[in-house]
């Protein structure tokens, strides 16, 4: 009996050392495929991040939409590749306009370029009918309805049709444009006129020269102030901006950029205090530090309760305080844009403030630049100023000849 005990104690230990060895080769051999299959997935997460780091976000969801098993190296191949030429698409588009900055292309190409709209969908195709030669009533409906699109008013439009009928006969599309050329300048130079014999905005010696800036909301006044300070202050003049345009916070920063890059100094409101307060502040300032410009930024809309006009009149009001003559130019911003419409609310600015000269702005967004003859016409103030883009270099001073030159590709 002993010796069955003993037999079967043997037994039990060999049975269970080798159980014992079964268990740990077992767990040996877990933990090392663990291992592996753990540095398996770390080694592929280290493959996509490397991706991710690359690629644009839609890419990513694309690449998220791969099913986890489908990742294999050909599908992240394929998804590398696909995200260099996105990345190659993105850094193009980065570059190109840096590149063309840089080139700085001068101001007649940039004008050329920013009146392209008006050229190729009004006067192009005016001047395309005309030199059909044959000016019926379907080839008269048709230049009336592109030119009233253009927004030249009721009254050019009559008065060119009945010249362009008159001159018929000389049917060639250089023809055209000199025929064009002369109608425009003819209506326009007069009131250009006064734009030559101003002393413009040039500093005066002695005085500050004061500019305020008007126009309704959005259409360029505080850009235009930017780009403004900008080229004077790059001329070597001593420029103080205010931030007259107390409505919104966001006005005052979008002033400020532009003024720290031209490094120019700017006023703006303290706690409490209205537009005609900001303004006297500035030209406060800017006449004892010796500036030679003073240019005010004002509101396109106020409080819903407050007049606009009544708001800026006593701005200007209140700028004679401190010289009877300031300010010295009231530009009215107009954009291009609005076209007839641009008429009604001149004539009301220039009712309120009396008007020294327009800005006409963002020429390039539209194909109704040539609604400025209208303009002109309309109000007899000169246009200053023409914006066919926002960047700096985009404004320019608006001189009649170059402006026909641009518009009609001559
Ligand atoms: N394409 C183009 N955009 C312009 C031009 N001038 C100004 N802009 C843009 O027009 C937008 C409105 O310009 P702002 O200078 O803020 O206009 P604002 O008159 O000060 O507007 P408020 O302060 O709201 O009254 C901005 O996005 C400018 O970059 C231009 O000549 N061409
Ligand atoms: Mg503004």
């Amino acid at each position: 009996m002993n010796n069955f005990i003993k037999e079967f104690s043997y037994l039990n230990v060999y049975y269970l050392s080798a159980i014992i060895f079964l268990v740990i080769v077992a767990a040996i051999t877990f933990i090392v495929l663990k291992r592996r299959s753990k540095k398996k997935l770390e080694e592929e997460p280290k493959v996509r991040p490397e991706v991710k780091l690359e690629i644009k976000p839609e890419v990513k969801v694309e690449f998220k939409e791969v099913k986890k098993e489908e990742v294999t190296k050909e599908v992240i191949e394929e998804k590398k590749e696909e995200i260099v030429k996105e990345v190659a698409v993105e850094i193009v588009e980065e570059v190109v306009p840096e590149v063309i900055e840089e080139k700085k292309a001068p101001w007649s190409q940039r004008l050329k370029n920013g009146l392209v709209r008006s050229r190729g969908e009004v006067w192009d195709k005016v001047g395309e009918l005309f030199s059909r030669g044959k000016m019926d009533n379907a080839v008269l409906d048709e230049m009336e309805e592109i030119l009233y699109a253009a927004d030249l008013g009721p009254k050019l439009v009559e008065e060119l049709i009945a010249e362009l009928k008159k001159s018929a006969s000389a049917n060639t599309t250089n023809n055209f444009k000199l025929i064009l050329y002369d109608f425009l300048y003819k209506r326009m130079e007069m009131y250009q006129q006064n734009n030559h014999n101003q002393k413009e905005l040039a500093p005066s010696q002695k005085n500050t020269n004061v500019i305020m800036i008007v126009g309704v909301n959005g259409v360029g006044k505080t850009t235009t102030i930017g780009k403004l300070a900008m080229r004077y202050a790059s001329n070597g003049a001593k420029v103080v901006v205010g931030a007259c345009d107390t409505f919104r916070a966001a006005a005052v920063d979008q002033l400020e950029i532009w003024c720290k890059r031209a490094n120019v100094q700017m006023i703006r409101a303290k706690e409490g205090s209205d537009p005609s307060g900001v303004a006297y502040e500035t030209l406060q300032t800017a006449r004892n530090t010796g500036a030679d410009y003073c240019i005010l930024d004002t509101a396109g809309r106020l409080h819903n309760n407050m007049n606009l006009m009544e708001e800026l009149k006593k701005l200007k009001r209140v700028l004679t305080k401190l010289d009877p003559m300031a300010p010295h130019q009231i530009l009215l911003v107009l954009d291009a844009i609005t076209g007839q419409n641009a008429i009604k609310q001149a004539q009301e600015f220039h009712k309120a403030l009396n008007l020294t000269g327009i800005i006409f702005t963002k020429c390039d967004g539209s194909s109704k630049a040539g609604s400025a003859v209208a303009i002109i016409q309309e109000l007899k103030v000169p246009i200053i100023f023409i914006g066919v883009g926002e960047s700096v270099e985009d404004l320019d001073r608006f001189e009649l000849k170059e402006y026909l030159q641009a518009l009609l590709n001559i």
